[in-house]
Parts: C-alpha cells; sequence; structure tokens
C-alpha cells in the first residue's frame, strides 16, 4: 500500500469547514487506501505563543475531531507530533540542508510574520516548513493530503528530499501533494475571494465545525453572494455561489451541474436554506461524536499512546538511516 502522510494544527479549538473539506475528508478515505499517518502537529502549533493548558486540551480536541470526523485507529495511524521525537531530530538535519534564501521565499511565514510584525515572530514560525519536510520524510510518504495553501511546503519537501538523496544516496521517497480540486480551497463566506481561515476570516465568514448548528445555519443563510440570481458555479464571475455549490456537492455527493439544474428558476434563498440544512445534518452528529470521546479521555489518551508508537518504529528507522548517511558515528 501507498504511503499518505498529514497534520493539523491543534490551535483554533474546532476545526473549521475550510481544514475538513480540504484536507480531513481525504485522510478519512485515504484510510481504506493507504497505509496512513495522522498527526495532530502540537509541535507546529508553538511557533506562536500558546497558553499550555489551552495547548493541551486543544490537542485532545482535536484528536477527538479526527475520530469523529471518521478516522479508525484500526486502520490508520493516529499520533500526537511531539510523542515521536523523531521529527524534531530529523528536522534539525532539514534544516542543515535548507538555504537562507531558500526558507525566505515561503510565503506563509511572509503572511504570518506580516500579521505578527517581523520583530515578535519566532525563528520557530520561519523554519515551520522545515518541521513539515521532516513530518513527511520520517514515514517515506507518497502523498500529501493537504489543502492548496500547502503546496509551495510540498514542493520544499521534494525539492529537499531530492538534495538529500543526491548527496549522500538514495534515502528519502520524494512526495506528490494530494490536493483535490473542487476543495483545495475552501473560501470565506463574507469575502470569497479570501481563504476560509481561523486568522484571516471574521466570525461570520467562518463555519466552526463545533459551534451551535443554529450558529452556523444563520451564517450560510447570510454568506454573501452577488446582485444576480441566477445559480451557476463561476469562480471568477460569482465567487460566493461557486463557493456555495463546491461545498454542498461535496458534503451531498451530488454534482455541480446537477445542483445547477436544480436550482434552474429559483434564489440564492433557496439553496442557502437548503445548504444551510445539508450543513446542520452534518455537524450536529460531528459535535456529539466528539463530545463522547471527550468524555472518555482513558481510551483516547490510549488510542494515541498506540498510534505514537506504531510511528515511532517507522521514524526511527528512517531517522537511524538519515544520521548513518550524514556520517555520525552510531550510539552504541
Ligand atoms: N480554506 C481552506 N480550504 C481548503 N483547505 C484548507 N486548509 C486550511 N484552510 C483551508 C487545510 O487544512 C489542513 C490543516 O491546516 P492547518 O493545520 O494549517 O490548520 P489551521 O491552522 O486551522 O488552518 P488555517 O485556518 O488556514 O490557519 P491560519 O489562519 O493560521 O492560516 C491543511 O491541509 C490545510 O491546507
Amino acid at each position: 500500500r501507498p504511503r499518505v502522510l498529514s497534520g493539523i494544527q491543534p490551535t483554533a479549538g474546532s476545526f473549521h469547514l475550510g481544514n475538513y473539506l480540504g484536507a480531513v475528508r481525504q485522510w478519512v478515505s485515504l484510510q481504506e487506501t493507504h497505509d496512513a499517518y495522522y498527526m495532530v502537529v502540537d509541535l507546529h502549533a508553538i511557533t506562536v505563543p500558546q497558553d499550555p493548558a489551552e495547548l493541551r486540551a486543544n490537542t485532545r480536541l482535536a484528536a477527538a475531531q479526527l475520530l469523529a470526523a471518521g478516522l479508525d485507529p484500526e486502520r490508520c495511524t493516529l499520533f500526537v507530533q511531539s510523542h515521536v521525537p523523531e521529527h524534531a531530530q530529523l528536522a534539525w538535519v532539514m534544516n542543515c540542508l535548507t538555504g537562507f534564501g531558500e526558507a525566505s521565499r515561503m510565503t506563509q511565514f511572509k503572511d504570518k510574520s506580516a500579521k505578527q510584525g517581523a520583530d515578535r515572530a519566532s525563528v520557530g514560525l520561519f523554519t515551520y516548513p522545515i518541521l513539515q519536510v521532516a513530518d513527511i520524510l520520517l514515514y517515506q510518504a507518497n502523498e500529501v493530503p493537504v489543502g492548496e495553501d500547502q503546496r509551495q511546503h510540498i514542493e520544499l519537501t521534494r525539492d529537499l528530499a531530492e538534495r538529500f538523496n543526491g548527496r549522500f544516496g538514495e534515502t528519502f521517497t520524494v512526495p506528490a501533494p494530494h490536493i483535490l480540486k473542487e476543495t483545495a480551497k475552501i473560501y470565506d463566506l463574507q469575502d470569497p475571494t479570501i481563504k476560509m481561515s481561523k486568522s484571516a476570516s471574521t466570525p461570520k465568514g467562518l463555519i466552526n465545525l463545533l459551534d451551535e448548528p443554529k450558529a452556523t445555519a444563520k451564517k450560510v443563510k447570510s454568506a454573501v453572494t452577488d446582485t444576480d440570481t441566477e445559480i451557476r458555479f463561476d469562480r471568477e464571475a460569482k465567487p460566493g455561489v461557486s463557493n456555495l455549490l463546491s461545498i454542498y456537492s461535496t458534503l451531498t455527493g451530488a454534482g455541480i451541474p446537477e445542483l445547477e439544474q436544480k436550482y434552474v428558476g429559483k434564489g440564492y434563498g433557496a439553496l442557502k436554506t437548503d445548504l444551510a440544512e445539508v450543513m446542520v445534518e452534518f455537524v450536529t452528529p460531528f459535535r456529539e461524536r466528539t463530545q463522547e470521546y471527550l468524555d472518555d479521555p482513558e481510551t483516547l489518551d490510549s488510542i494515541l499512546a498506540k498510534g505514537a508508537e506504531k510511528a515511532r518504529s517507522v521514524a526511527a528507522e528512517t531517522l537511524a538511516a538519515t544520521y548513518e548517511k550524514v556520517g555520525f558515528v552510531p550510539a552504541k
């Protein structure tokens, strides 16, 4: 089986619809066909300041949401990044292989550090993509299921894997991004030209999966569309309507042309009312399942412990091979 690896930050509490449709949904289906490794990336989370108690709670909350979304610990390896020390160890080797200029070109760092102020951004935030490189290469992943915003980091991973292999001999699998066109980028409901994100979206434009279902329905009903009335998929001319159609189509499995057909002659109100209902049907059981996992922390922690053990056995092997290639004397 080909291998996949991906991660999600535990920082925002609730996952948002972009996280789910862009990434987590693919994780669930890939566990059926791939040897799948998924993690809650708490090392990445501390690249910006975190409250320790909140970070701990949000890490368990993220794991609970992944299970609620359909990850099955019998079918995939689910773990917490900091439980596998090899991530930080391989990241150091990768840091030493990356050019300063190369790292400086990462657009996510530019965006995020601009928001924080360059002097306040941490060196960790700067090297974040390189830790991500280590995350992926440790598992010899063939594919990385992510949203479009991560494409540049997967490119960097490919470059560094090739560079290391070229310099020290074949060591790492060169991974490919697994990005589905329809859900690569879910847009803000109030400004459908920007990505739905926890940092850039306004509260009304961001669907948090753990919000009250009624609040979610309200956000869908007040989504920005346009002054026209035609329900047609056209990213350029009708970004708001197109975003709603993508979300609707992915959550229900109905094709976009089928939906366009269904709403001929009906207004945006009908589309939004129906989509609000679809969203409520999706988030209601999701919230309940998440709560069930949170109510049983022992089971949750033991799933994560087993996942970490399995992840470590793979990660340790890759790290040992890397250290050997680099020229470190093996510890006796
Ligand atoms: N709007 C989106 N559309 C499609 N995919 C998305 N992802 C995030 N936003 C969208 C994908 O979700 C996965 C996890 O991303 P993350 O760990 O970076 O989660 P986040 O920090 O909650 O994402 P944000 O909201 O995008 O964070 P900020 O605001 O900090 O930039 C990834 O695969 C990502 O592509």
